[in-house]
């Protein structure tokens, strides 16, 4: 019986994903908007498994990425290797008025970094840019641009533009190269060149990254063009298995060759549950591609992205699993994030163990650097558990867990009050909806008959697919305090491009302060299935 694996090879938040192979170790990138650090780099020997590397844009002095609102940020990347050198390729949307911003690339010999800072390519306005070395190592670049005179909303054209791979300098003139397959089709984007059998592949997605996403495919004999699209277009979709399907929003997708021969696709797919809804967000699939008369085909025989397919015949080549217990002896660990600048600022190792998290004046609610910290939400069903240990000298001091999709919407259950005799301990449990803020619970946190401030508060979600339970005590003494809908955090809900982020915040709401909290675990323990 031949092996399975079991899709998304990258489950939760992991979307507009890229790849490149260097032997037999391959390299992927995805989009990371506002988080940073940005763009991580995962590393696989056998396409199915995948560690974190590093991240390719991890320093401030890269690019600003303060300022920038939820969903804008980095867009889709792109990672290529040539010749000993790694590109990845990028977008900067939105960065505030007067800092670079557009399309960019970066450079770097080890993929797990240090990576160069940015050569902005100025002269290429869009974004999705992509990188292909042609077999003279000439470097081309493609990339998406909405159409400066559209004929119909969200139209976007394909161009190209000669790379001088030494400079980083775009040369040349610049060729418009593809206008999607579909008339009236919107969002012809995500453009990835590769050359197969002497003739020259354009793969790019269309129809947005939502329910009418596609892979569609055009080739031509020269790079300039004409591109003549595969009447077989759009070779992979599920627009039309509607709503109810299972794996929704098949697109963007990037073609890799293994090293035994046979050839992959990596793209973005959402899987809906508890109604059309996709809190885990664009997620990274994997599906098989064979060739037909010089045409891919995708996943040859069903044309469907599978929960589980037929595994590549490379040696199984999996890591070890992270911990369910964060203790943050490392400080914090390196598959988590912050919002838009680095976390050394507010949070490191507690010298008595746990994370050290120092409030700061910024809320969740503003295009900031809040003191927040937090990971993917990978799993529909999972319990998380914290103990905090925060003692608040200030009435507007709070800290506690976060359920968040973007500044507008997200859920926070956070430990306040206790800062004066008379004022006990207190969870206030809130939902930002669209902007609109409402206390769902505010109960006391200590025993009122024997009130201990100083005590570590025990305090967890029990996420059951779309109802994310906050529960307040240690084992043996849960209490339930109120379920939320995870409904409303995503994006067909909330908009943007965003799965769910699990974390933690510490602000004292606009005050000064001088508090901290320590953080002395973090459980995340996927529910048994
Ligand atoms: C990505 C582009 C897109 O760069 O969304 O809707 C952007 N299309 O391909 C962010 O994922």
């Amino acid at each position: 019986m031949s092996r399975t694996y079991s899709n998304p090879v990258l489950a939760g938040c992991y979307p507009d994903p890229s790849i490149c192979r260097v032997g037999e170790d391959y390299y992927l990138v995805t989009s990371t908007f506002e988080y940073f650090p940005g763009l991580p780099v995962l590393h696989s020997r056998d396409l199915v498994h995948w560690r974190l590397l590093g991240h390719v844009i991890d320093r401030p002095g890269q690019l600003d990425l303060t300022g920038v609102p939820s969903s804008r940020g980095l867009y889709a990347p792109t990672i290529r290797h040539h010749d000993g050198v790694f590109y990845v390729l990028n977008t900067l949307v939105e960065a505030p008025e007067g800092t670079p911003s557009g399309n960019f690339v970066v450079t770097a010999t080890d993929p797990a970094g240090p990576w160069s800072d940015p050569v902005w390519l100025e002269e290429a306005p869009g974004f999705d840019p992509s990188l292909f070395v042609d077999a003279g190592g000439r470097g081309w670049v493609t990339w998406t641009r909405p159409a400066e005179e559209p004929e119909w909303p969200g139209q976007a054209n394909v161009w190209l533009r000669e790379l001088d791979l030494a400079t980083l300098a775009l040369v040349g003139p610049t060729t418009l190269l593809w206008n999607g397959a579909v008339r009236g089709g919107v969002w012809c984007e995500s453009p990835h060149l590769y050359e197969v059998d002497g003739r020259y592949l354009l793969l790019t997605a269309e129809g947005g990254t939502e329910i009418h996403h596609a892979v569609v495919v055009a080739a031509s004999d020269e790079i300039t063009g004409p591109y003549v699209g595969d009447k077989a277009n759009p070779v992979l979709t599920h627009r039309d298995l509607g709503r109810r399907a299972d794996v929704v929003g098949v697109g963007h997708a990037d073609l890799v060759e293994a090293h035994d021969g046979t050839w992959w696709a990596v793209l973005l797919a959402m899987r809906p549950y508890g109604g059309y809804h996709y809190p885990l967000g664009r997620e990274t699939f994997l599906v098989p591609v064979g060739w037909e008369d010089g045409w891919p085909r995708f996943a040859p025989g069903t044309g469907r992205v599978r929960l589980r397919e037929d595994a590549p015949a490379l040696p199984e080549h999996p890591w070890p699993a992270p911990p369910e217990r964060e203790t943050f002896d490392g400080g914090l660990p390196a598959a988590w994030t912050s919002l838009r600048g680095p976390a050394d600022g507010f949070a490191g190792a507690a010298p008595g163990g746990g994370l050290r998290l120092d409030l700061r004046a910024a809320t969740l609610a503003e295009i900031g650097v809040p003191a927040f910290v937090g990971r993917r939400q990978e799993h529909a069903d999972l319990d998380v558990a914290v103990r905090l240990r925060f003692a608040p000298t200030g009435a507007h001091e709070a800290v506690g867990l976060v359920v968040r999709q973007s500044e507008a919407d997200h859920y926070t259950a956070l430990v306040t009050g206790g800062a004066a005799p008379g004022d006990p301990r207190r969870l206030v449990v809130t939902r930002r909806r669209a902007e609109v803020e409402t206390v769902l619970a505010n109960v006391p946190v200590d025993d009122q008959r024997a009130p201990d401030p100083d005590s570590p508060v025990d305090l967890g979600l029990r996420v059951r697919g779309q109802d994310y339970t906050v529960v307040l005590g240690g084992p043996g003494e849960e209490r339930e305090v109120v379920t939320l809908d995870g409904r409303i955090l995503d994006s067909t809900v909330a908009g943007g491009f965003l799965g769910v982020w699990l974390g933690l915040v510490a602000t004292s709401n606009g005050r000064p302060t001088t508090s901290s909290a320590v953080v002395e675990w973090f459980d995340y323990r996927p529910a048994a299935e």
